[in-house]
């Protein structure tokens, strides 16, 4: 064994080096590491896109692996089961309508199965801007978290996409941003985002499913965003909406890739 402090280097600098120019051009890139973008990237990786994940934490999983107010289950409808069955993960009933799983464990699976997939996962790097092309969002304006963190005067680089998701949750980043710079042209009643309303489960986890979709051309919404973007009723500590509408997401942005 002959193991050499600068070789590990290269083999680090190489590698990433490798993923992040394959990635410089993509058909999906999607924003937010959360139970809905991971989702939405292990299905279309699955069907063979090139799909690429920024999230601006060092963990993927978003609001997961807290569960409800750091009780780390998660609560899951009948209805998407067969999402958590696709990835293996274990759950059992509470009771007819609400079946529970461990946090971790559907993190981690998921995770690891969307990453095997091919979707590659670019953690610690904060979405800052789109780019757009005239009328229509055509990639992302990207830098390291720790330099928006810190507020250093750093310019950005750019990642161009066939399409974008905003996966961001309960802020709406990206669609704040389309927002700001595109004022009035929002596929909403008003043109602008309605605002996430108080909870209300059942109607919000059927909500997230008619919200998810393209909300200006080339940018998609699903998860919790959708929700907030269409004024929609926020759900709590259950995930069943974010797991299908990740597949939702991802099964119309094929369609569109395909078609
Ligand atoms: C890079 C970013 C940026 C950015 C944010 O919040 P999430 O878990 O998202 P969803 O929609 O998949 O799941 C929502 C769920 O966790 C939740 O909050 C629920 C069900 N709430 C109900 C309620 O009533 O409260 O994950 C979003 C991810 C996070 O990891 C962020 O760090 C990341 O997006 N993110 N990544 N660039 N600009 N903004």
């Amino acid at each position: 064994m002959a193991l050499d402090e600068i070789i590990i280097s290269r083999a680090i600098i190489d590698r990433y080096y490798e993923k992040l120019t394959s990635c410089l051009s993509s058909d999906v890139a999607i924003v937010g590491g959360g139970p809905s973008g991971l989702v939405a990237g292990y299905f279309l990786a699955k069907a063979g896109k090139k799909v690429a994940l920024f999230e601006r934490k060092l963990s993927v999983g978003g609001g997961m692996w807290g569960g409800g107010m750091l009780f780390n289950e998660i609560v899951v409808q009948k209805e998407a089961l067969r999402i958590l069955d696709v990835f293996g993960v274990n759950h059992r009933p509470y009771d007819d309508d609400h079946f529970t799983a461990d946090a971790v464990e559907t993190v981690a699976t998921i995770t690891g199965m969307a990453v095997r997939a091919g979707l590659a996962v670019f953690n610690c790097i904060s979405v800052e801007d789109v780019m757009m092309h005239p009328d229509k969002v055509e990639g992302l304006v990207i830098n390291w978290s720790p330099v928006e963190m810190a507020g250093l005067h750093v310019d950005p680089l750019t990642v161009r996409a066939k399409f974008v998701i905003d996966t961001t949750g309960h802020d709406t980043e990206v669609v704040k941003v389309v927002e700001n710079k595109m004022a009035g042209k929002l596929d909403t009643p008003t043109g602008k985002i309605e605002g996430e309303k108080s909870m209300w489960a059942e109607r919000a986890e059927a909500d997230t499913l008619v919200n998810t979709r393209e909300i200006f051309p080339g940018l998609y919404v699903a998860g919790m965003a959708a929700n907030a973007v269409a004024g929609g009723p926020r759900m709590g500590p259950i995930f069943g909406g974010m797991l299908l509408s990740g597949e939702k997401v991802a099964d119309e942005l094929i369609k569109r890739l395909e078609g």
